[in-house]
């Protein structure tokens, strides 16, 4: 009988969280017959992978996995590079791959590594099966022609075929494995749930404009789930996990109107007590009968990107084309409907002036939004916004290499004064819901969140 692969997935994460993707690609692992295990590691600045060596080894050492997957973003690079060449000097025989959003738009930057032995260009799912296929055979994988699989030739040179197709139909996916995240989910008190997958828009600081374009198939980009699969999978989180509250990741959830109302009236009959919270754009959110829908299908909460509160520099170098006046009526329509709304801004952009921060403080504060999450741009790999930063020699390599999460300090070369403006409306931004208010119950919340983003390394989403 031939013995079953053992695979470890691997992630250098930011700050814990429940990380779908490791949970997707475990759940379709261990449904075509492989031993999984998950390894995570938090990595905060001024680590090195020496933190990680010996819980390494360890791992290593004892589960002896036939293939490491790691997965990667643009800020945990050097942990897997670093990673990659220590196992393949304690297990020669373990094969490496690099997945992800990064692998994918930028896998000339882990091809170089000479211990990495695969990358996989886009969703990982199919071209896993593939490679483990080959592996089990005992055959030369190159001579499988992999899609979407970067290898090594026998001289040593980086070979990438093309990607392949996106999945069309997510409900041929199986249900993502929680068991594999058991711990983090218990941590939490909302339950993070993708109903699809895919964006329509072309934001240029977004993984998403680049992403999509891998596929042969990218007008199938946006995908949705069908609705009973989705309310199947929550009634059996809630046997195993307690939670107050459903959590949808998707980029943008009530894309499709059709898809909301079948999933609408299911969800509320499902779970009339158990409120959601989804993300929308702007432009979706002016649309009454969508945030009626949303409101009636049990949505308490909204989180809606702004970013910048400069029209005209949101437009043009963000490729955000909707006006600040559908964003207020955005914000006013969400409030009628007696949701909650959170915003995301952007602060420390190329090119961006003091005029244009203020506006954005000044945007941000006319919104009076519950929450606000305020990034410090980090430039994507290859998006175009990271181009443009490129070509006017914006960023600074040594430092956003340093950087792990997006929201304490900019990598653009600016000097002292305006890396302190950054900050300082950083904080003022994410100030606005309590400067606005006066309330001292807010005070405490403020303080509370960003003591855990700061301390516990747990993002708060309340
Ligand atoms: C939901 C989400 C979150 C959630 C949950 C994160 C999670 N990992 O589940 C939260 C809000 C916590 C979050 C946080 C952050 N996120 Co986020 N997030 C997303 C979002 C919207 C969906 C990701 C997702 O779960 N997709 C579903 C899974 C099943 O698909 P997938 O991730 O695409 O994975 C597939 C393939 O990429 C591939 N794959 C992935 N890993 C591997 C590994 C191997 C070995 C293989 C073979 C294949 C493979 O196969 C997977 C299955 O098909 C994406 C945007 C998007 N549309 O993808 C951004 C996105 C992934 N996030 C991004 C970033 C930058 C972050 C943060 C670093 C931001 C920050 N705070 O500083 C943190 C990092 C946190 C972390 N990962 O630990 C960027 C990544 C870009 C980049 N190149 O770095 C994205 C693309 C958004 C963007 N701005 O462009 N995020
Ligand atoms: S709308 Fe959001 S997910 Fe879509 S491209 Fe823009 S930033 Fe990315």
């Amino acid at each position: 009988m031939q013995r079953k692969m053992s695979v470890l997935l691997a992630m250098f994460a930011p700050y814990r969280t429940v990380q779908m993707q490791i949970a997707a690609l475990s759940a379709f692992l261990k449904s075509r017959g492989c031993r999984v295990r998950y390894l995570e590691n938090i990595i905060f600045t001024g680590d090195t992978f020496d933190k990680f060596k010996e819980q390494m080894r360890e791992e290593i050492r004892s589960n002896r996995p036939d293939l490491v997957g790691f997965s990667s973003y643009d800020m945990n690079y050097s942990f897997i590079v670093d990673a990659a060449v220590f196992i393949k000097e304690l297990s020669p025989r373990t094969k490496i791959i690099v997945g992800g959003h990064h692998a994918s738009l930028a896998s000339e930057d882990y091809m170089e590594c000479p211990a990495i032995d695969y990358v996989c260009l886009g969703e990982g799912e199919s071209v896993l099966s593939d490679l483990m296929d080959a592996l089990e055979s005992g055959e030369d994988v190159s001579s499988r022609q992999i899609k979407g699989l970067c290898l090594k030739a026998a001289d040593g040179q980086p070979v990438c075929l093309k990607p392949r197709e996106l999945t069309e139909n997510l409900d041929l996916l199986p249900v993502i494995d929680r068991s594999i995240v058991d711990r983090q989910q218990r941590e939490i008190d909302y339950l993070p749930v993708l109903v699809g997958k895919g964006c329509h828009f072309n934001c240029t600081y977004c993984a998403n404009s680049n992403m999509k374009n891998l596929y042969p198939n990218h007008h199938k980009y946006v995908r949705y789930r069908s609705p009973k699969k989705i309310i199947d999978e929550i009634k059996e989180c809630r046997k195993a996990y307690t939670f107050g509250s459903v959590y949808f990741y998707d980029d943008i959830f009530a894309f499709d109107y059709e898809w909301l109302k079948r999933f609408g009236s299911l969800y509320t009959k499902e779970f009339p007590d158990l409120p959601f919270h989804c993300l929308l754009r702007p432009e979706i959110a002016t649309n009454e009968k969508v945030l009626t829908l949303l409101r009636d299908s049990g949505c308490r909460s909204i989180s809606m990107g702004v970013e910048s509160g400069s029209e005209k520099f949101r437009k043009l170098l963000l490729g955000r084309k909707m006006s600040n006046e559908v964003i207020l009526k955005a914000a006013s329509l969400i409030r009628k409907q007696k949701m909650d709304l959170c915003i995301y801004m952007m602060v420390g952009l190329p090119d961006e002036s003091l005029l244009d921060m203020l506006k954005s403080l000044w945007l941000n504060f006319r919104i009076g939004p519950k929450g606000v999450q305020t990034g410090i741009y980090f430039p994507i790999k290859n998006t175009p916004l990271y181009r443009y930063c490129l070509d006017r020699r914006l960023i600074n390599e040594e430092k956003r290499k340093r950087l792990f999460v997006y929201t304490y300090d900019t990598c653009l070369n600016y000097g002292l004064f305006k890396r302190g403006l950054i900050i300082v409306f950083k904080w003022l931004n994410s100030a606005v819901p309590l400067v606005r208010s006066f309330q001292i119950n807010l005070l405490g919340q403020y303080i509370r969140i960003q003591y855990r983003k700061v301390f516990k390394k747990t993002i708060d989403y309340k």
